[in-house]
Formats: structure tokens, sequence, C-alpha cells
């Protein structure tokens, strides 16, 4: 006879039992128990899979249970009447994130306005350019001096004083949700800062607190670990424990020795974390950046990234989200192998979600001149399933890591590691004739790999043009600026800009002079928005031109997304072009159609006609971005670097008989 596998009786657990003890938490004059009890039913079960998946080990699993849905109760009990009408707003249109509509920009508060006070005042700009989605850069307290930009976190209820307060924050949600634009801000819970009250608790040798994070009396324990762990910011050596005296332990950090990883394994923890997020979706937040991802999960002997785990805790936790805050949406930050970033995007996971694939394709476009990399990733790897939608950026705050897959190179008879060696050497301005002025980061010595710093304007080639004063390098510059946002602004997903990039800023190098900062030259592409510049751009004069012809450009490519829903979703198919340096995808949504054609290269070419005719039914086009009407009867001439938005014209010739 087959053994049978043995029954988990923890499995029959009925929810029926826990339904009193819940009720409890709403008082008897309350109306909000029944939409709770509903949603709870609907998502119990894929909150209690993962949560048994993590914790189920635990002797006492079922009083960890209770905590958290006693806590995901009480968050629905305090939820604010407005987000109760956003979270059925939402439910009536679940993708409204995939509109053609949707803009998003990302800023740190004071580098762009100061406060948040200053961001208040500063809607009417967010409006005009069209923005529906604003991510505040990390707001919350930090230990003064350095704290990584923020993402060393001291309190997630308290917003860092200089800035403003919680409550400030929960009014300019409110003022944003008025306007159109949804508020997101970053939830950093791999680690805390190493002056958050719980990790405070722990210096005390409170043993409680000690098991929120990860730390060993001896540093041989942490040898279990240690020897399959990539060093992340190679600048401060390999290990990453950190000895920390009092208590005398070794603490996990896998970023900066002041930032403490939190240890999930704890469901005590989860628990913690589970309230310090619905507390902030409750302060009118509706997009939560999930940070650094990967890393939240950790088993001896694995390289203790994109562990089973961690998607699960996210899974558990975007199932309480639904039942407890519905209409608040994840956006995870993943920035890894290409598969392992597509891991976190889902419904039931992280709906959006950065494409650091993507951004570095284009990069590595205009860096070579040729699209086949960028093809292939496009045909293989850029969709997602409905109900998800990519985040495309062509920078972040962060460096650029050529994070493509080394297979796809393998595939294209590119050598991966040269490859990424003569990408560090073209955008750092070594390699001969690079139009880049990035700077290397976290410059790795045993392995010589680095990664990018650099705003898009010194990366795409404005900031040399302008001062070898070439006129011709700077238009070119211009135009292959206007190329990549141009496919950012129509491939689909939320195209996301880092304000200061649509008026041109360069890299900023007064960061050196600054201690805290000095030794992170990430700093150089995070700069003061330069109010005086967009000023004079809006200026009657018209202000100065290079910067003019930059923002005019990315606003006409932006209002030609809003107009065009041909470009809602994530559908796209590409097609042959007829030269390894052009690059062609149709954009369908419902019956709406548009052809995309782009040269990334610095000279004219001819795109085939054919493949026109073909994909877009037609033998006459309208190109949305220059303005004119364009026949594909034989191949099409493209200027330099030149963006074609073709909407087919009806045809007599090809009309059905
Ligand atoms: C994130 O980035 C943030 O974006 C950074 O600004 C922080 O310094 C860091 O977390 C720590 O909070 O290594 O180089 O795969 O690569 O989370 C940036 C994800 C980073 C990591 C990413 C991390």
């Amino acid at each position: 006879m087959m053994d049978k596998a043995p029954h988990d009786p923890r499995a029959d657990f009925s929810l029926e039992r826990l339904l009193p003890r819940l009720k409890e938490r709403f008082g008897d004059s309350s109306d909000d128990w029944p939409a709770f009890r509903e949603r709870l039913h609907a998502h119990f079960a894929d909150a209690f899979a993962r949560l048994l998946g993590l914790y189920g080990h635990h002797y006492d699993f079922f009083w960890h249970l209770e905590q958290i849905l006693c806590a995901a109760a009480d968050a629905w009990r305090d939820r604010p009447a407005a987000l109760r009408a956003i979270d059925d707003e939402h439910a009536a249109a679940p993708n409204w994130f995939e509109s053609n509509a949707q803009i998003g920009a990302v800023c740190y508060v004071d580098r762009f306005a100061g406060t948040l006070a200053g961001i208040r005042e500063a809607v009417p700009y967010l409006v005009e350019l069209g923005v529906t989605y604003l991510h505040l850069m990390p707001l919350f307290r930090s230990p003064p001096g350095e704290n990584d930009g923020g993402y060393a976190v001291s309190d997630y209820r308290q917003v860092n004083p200089a800035l403003g307060t919680m409550g400030e924050l929960e009014q300019l949600a409110g003022e944003l949700r008025r306007h159109g634009i949804a508020l997101v801000v970053d939830f950093v819970f791999n680690h805390t800062a190493d002056d958050h009250p719980w990790a405070l608790a722990a210096k005390t040798g409170d043993p409680h607190y000690q098991a929120y994070y990860w730390m060993f009396a001896d540093k041989a324990e942490t040898r279990q670990f240690q020897p399959s762990l990539r060093a992340i910011f190679p600048d401060r050596g390999s290990d990453h424990f950190t000895w920390v005296d009092p208590p005398g332990k070794w603490v996990w950090t896998t970023f900066n020795r002041y930032q403490w990883d939190l240890n999930f394994s704890n469901p005590v923890l989860f628990r913690r974390m589970l309230e310090e997020l619905l507390f902030l979706a409750n302060r009118g937040v509706q997009v939560l950046r999930l940070d650094a991802v990967p890393f939240i999960w950790k088993r001896a002997g694995t390289p203790c990234e994109n562990l089973p785990e961690a998607h699960w805790v996210i899974q558990a936790f975007n199932a309480l989200v639904r039942i407890a805050a519905p209409s608040l949406l994840f956006k995870s930050e993943a920035i890894v192998h290409p598969n392992d970033v597509a891991a976190y995007i889902g419904p039931g996971e992280a709906q959006l979600s950065y494409n650091p694939t993507l951004m570095v394709e284009l990069w590595n476009a205009l860096a070579t001149r040729e699209t086949d990399m960028l093809r292939l990733y496009f045909d293989q790897r850029f969709h997602t399933e409905p109900g998800t939608a990519w985040i495309n950026y062509l920078r972040s705050h962060d460096d650029i890591g050529w994070g493509f897959a080394d297979e796809d190179a393998w595939a294209l008879g590119i050598n991966p590691g040269d490859h990424r060696r003569f990408l560090n050497d073209f955008y750092t301005g070594r390699f001969p004739g690079s139009f880049a002025r990035g700077l290397p980061f976290q410059e790795n010595a045993e392995t010589g790999d680095c990664r990018i710093s650099g705003t898009q304007s010194s990366l795409i080639g404005i900031e040399k043009a302008l001062l070898d004063g070439n006129d011709h390098e700077l238009d070119l510059a211009i135009r292959r600026m206007l190329l990549v946002n141009a496919v950012i602004m129509t491939a689909g997903g939320i195209p996301l800009i880092y304000l200061g990039d649509e008026i041109g800023q360069l890299n900023d190098y007064g960061f050196a002079d600054d201690p805290p900062r000095a030794a992170d030259n990430r700093w150089a592409h995070r700069p003061e928005f330069d109010w005086g510049r967009l000023g004079q751009i809006r200026s009657k004069r018209r202000g100065p031109k290079p910067w003019r012809r930059i923002h005019d450009g990315i606003k006409a490519l932006i209002a030609l997304r809003k107009s065009q829903p041909a470009l809602a979703g994530q559908s796209l198919t590409t097609f042959p072009t007829g030269s390894r340096h052009l690059l062609g995808y149709v954009r369908q949504h419902g019956k709406d159609r548009l052809l995309l054609a782009f040269n990334l290269s610095e000279h004219r070419l001819a795109f085939a006609g054919a493949e026109l005719r073909l994909h877009g039914s037609a033998y006459r086009f309208r190109d949305l971005i220059g303005g004119t009407e364009l026949a594909a009867e034989g191949d099409v001439a493209m200027a330099p670097y030149q963006a074609l938005c073709l909407m087919p014209l009806a045809d007599d010739r090809i009309a059905p008989q």
C-alpha cells in the first residue's frame, strides 16, 4: 500500500472560530463589521496559506494568527471615511492604474520643495505636468547625519520634523487626491535605523526586541550565512555583520552599518510591521513602495535573496491589505536578475514594480546604437499578467547596475561580463567617443565591477556637449533624450519621471563637500530642483534654449500619451524594421492601435515601409510626434534619433471590397 501524506490538522482550521473575537474589535454599534467580514471571507484563505507556510511550525501559530487578524480589524475600524470612499471607487475600477492618463513623478521632499508645505505649493506645477502618481522619497524620522537618504527609518509613524508632520502628510494626501494624484511613499521594511525604538530596546538587552533583528553573540554563528552573501555596498567591506556594543552582539546589516535587518521569521515582527504598514495606508497613502524586497528572508547556506518566503511575506501582507485597506497597492523594488524582478509582480503580490530591466536595455541601446537586446527584452520579458503594471523609468535616485540577463547577451553572441565593463567605461565617459558623464558607484576592488551614478541629462550627453560647447552634439543629445522618453511614454505601464530631469538638470557635484553625503556619489544625481530654471522656461521670453526644448519635448510626449487610448495597458508587439539600429512596436488597446518607430543612431536610416504597411494595415499614417502625414509607399526615412508615433489613416486602396 502507498503511504499517504500525513494529514496536517492545522489546515482544517475554520475561520468561524475566530469571528467572535474579531467582531469584538468593532464594538456593538458599528456598521463596519459586515464589510470587514465579507472581505475576510474573500481573502482569508490566501492570508492563511501564506502565514501557515511562514509560521505554521510555531507552537503558538494560532495565537499569532489571531493577533495578526486583530491588527487588520483594528486598521479597518480606524480607516477614515474618505479612504473608504476610495476603496469603493477602486473596487469598481480595480485596474485604474493601467490607464494611459497615468504619469508618475518622484522626488525628495527637501530637494524638490523644501518641506511638505512646499510640496503643497508645487501641486499646480505637478498638475500642469500631468502627474497622477507622486512618490515622495523617504520622509520619515531618520538619524541625523548619515541616513542613506532617509532609507534608515527611526520611526514609521513620524515625519522627519525638518519636512513637516504626519498631520501635514495626511492633509497633503487629501489635497493630492483632489487633484487626481495618488500619494506613494516608501515602506522600508527590510531594516530599521539603529536608533529606532525597537533597536534601542534591543541595545539595552531586551530579548523580545533582539528577536526583531538578526543578532548573534558569537561571530562563528554568522559564518553559516556570510560565505554565500553578495556585497551590496562593497565600499564598506564584504562583511554583512556589524559588532554593536552594547549589547555585545553581531547584527545583520545588509546595507549600511546603521541599517539593521529585520527578522521576518519572527511572527511578532511580521505583525508589528503589518501595523506600521496599515498605519501608513490609513494616512492616505495609495501606493507603498516596498524597498529592497529581495532581502527580507534569510536562510543559512543561501544568498538570502529572492527566497520563496520573501514572496510569501509580501503575499501575506497583500491578502491582509485586501481585507483592511483594500485600495492600497504595492510597488516592488527589486533590482536583481530580470526573472527575479518579474517574480514579484502579480495581482496577489505587488501590482506594480519598478522595471529596471527596460531601463538598462534602453541605456544599453543608446551606448551601442543597437536594438537587438531591447527587442529580445520586449519579446520575451516585458509581458505581465492583467491587473499589474510596470513602472517604466530612465533613472531613479539610485545607481544604474547592468542588470540585463546574461543568457540574453549570450543569445546574441555578447559576452555579458565584457559588455558590462564596456557599459561602465561608456557611462563613466572613459570609453573613447562616449557622450556620457556618469560617476562610478561602489567600484568593487576585487571584481572591478561598478554601477553608475548620474542624472538623465548628464548620462545622455547634455553635460558633455555643453562643456565642449558643441551645438551639434547638444542637438543630438536632446534628440536622444526625447527618443528614450518617447519609449517610456508609449511602452505601457506607468512612466515615472525623476523631477528635475524634465528640465534637463545636470549632475550636482556639491555633495563631495558635504561630509554626510561625500562618500555616496548617488547624491550627484539628486540635485535640488532648479525652480529658477523652470521660471525661465515658462517666462514670456521663453528662457534658455536647450532647457526649453527638453521641457517642451517631454510635455508634448506626456500630452501624446494622455490623448491616445492605444497607449493604455501593456500589450506591446515588436516587428522587424530592416535595421538593427531601428526599433518598431505596435501598441494596441481595444480597437485602438498605434505603431511606434525609433532610430537609435545618429545616422539617417530607412525604416522598412513594408513592415509599417503590414502592421498598420495602411499606406498612410499621421505621425503624432512630428505632426505630419507620411506615406509608407516605399521605405520611410528616419532622421537621427527620430521617434515616430504612427496612427494608421483609413485608405481607400485597402478598404475591404
Ligand atoms: C534601496 O536600493 C534604495 O532604493 C536605496 O536608496 C537604499 O540605499 C537601499 O535600498 C537600502 O534601503 O541596493 O543600490 O534589489 O538593490 O533595494 C540600491 C534591491 C540598492 C536593492 C535595492 C537597494
